[in-house]
């Protein structure tokens, strides 16, 4: 029997990167955003090009009527078992201090970041607890780790992941569930587009001077982490590319 995969925030970058390779592993997929028509075209590509399954799930982590809705579809011929729980959607929004934050960003980084990692997970536990093999790799950042400059609630957010992956390890070990925690530094993707409200000469500069990680890099950790053996657990991992130290040590100029 194939594995299952579930990946939340299929629709770009390191989701969608993560989709690509364990595809051409061999594993099944169910695959969730909001932007149908991406995951549409990728389950259509994927399928033709590694003939697997895939089950797309069209919701947005912050509503958790949609979740249950939708996870309730998961069909379950098809998907006996979801081997693997990616929760990967999350994004920044604004980069500024706190006393020029907007309320918008705030809630949206908290509901996405927070709450619908919460929401995806604690709907998907009693499955995942009567399973042999569940494994929950939560995406944290560089950002969950230390903070920096006008990063105060995407960062805090991160902080928030960082504690409840800890947290999940200590109550799910009884069930012989996996937590991994990876930590990227900065990847590019869509990820400074969307936390410059769509200014992509802004988000471009992020990665000026530097070469970044690359989401593809994030999806070969992540397949390290779900093939370790039954009894091997990696609990946390952080991966930078070469020039950053932590997240507010990037040297961002090519030395060697
Ligand atoms: P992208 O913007 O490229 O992808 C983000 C994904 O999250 C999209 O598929 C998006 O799908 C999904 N998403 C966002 N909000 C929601 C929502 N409300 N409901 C459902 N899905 C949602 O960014 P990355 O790939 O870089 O980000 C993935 C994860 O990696 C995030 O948790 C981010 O914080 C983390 N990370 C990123 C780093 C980076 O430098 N890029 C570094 C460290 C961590 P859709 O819009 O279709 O719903
Ligand atoms: C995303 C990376 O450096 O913007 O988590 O915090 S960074």
């Amino acid at each position: 029997m194939k594995r299952t995969i579930l990946i939340t925030g299929a629709t770009a970058g390191i989701g969608k990167s993560t989709a690509h390779l364990f595809a051409q592993k061999g594993y099944q997929l169910i695959l969730t955003g909001r932007r149908n028509d991406r995951l549409l075209s990728l389950k259509k590509e994927l399928e033709e090009k590694y003939n697997t399954i895939i089950q797309t799930l069209n919701f947005d982590v912050r509503n958790i009527e949609e979740i249950e809705q939708s996870l309730a579809t998961i069909d379950k011929a098809k998907f006996p078992t979801i081997n693997i729980l990616l929760n990967n959607a999350g994004l920044a929004s604004g980069v500024t201090t706190i006393d020029n934050g907007l309320f918008s960003d705030w809630d949206v980084m908290i509901d996405t970041n927070v709450k619908g990692l919460l929401y995806v997970t604690r709907t998907l536990l009693p499955q995942l607890k009567e399973q042999e093999d569940a494994h929950i790799i939560n995406i944290g950042s560089t950002a969950g780790k230390d903070v920096y400059q006008n990063g105060n609630v995407y960062c805090a957010t991160k902080h928030a992941v960082d504690a409840l992956s800890k947290s999940m390890r200590i109550e799910l070990l009884p069930f012989g569930i996996k937590v991994t925690s990876i930590n990227p530094g900065a990847c590019e993707t869509e990820f400074s587009i969307v936390r410059n409200h769509g200014d992509k000469a802004k988000a471009d500069k992020v990665y000026e001077g530097f070469d970044p990680l690359r989401p593809e890099d994030i999806a070969d950790t992540i397949l390290y982490c779900a093939e370790l053996p039954k009894h091997v657990c990696v609990n946390d991992l952080t991966v930078t590319c070469l020039t950053q130290a932590n997240a507010n040590y990037n040297i961002k100029k090519k030395v060697y």
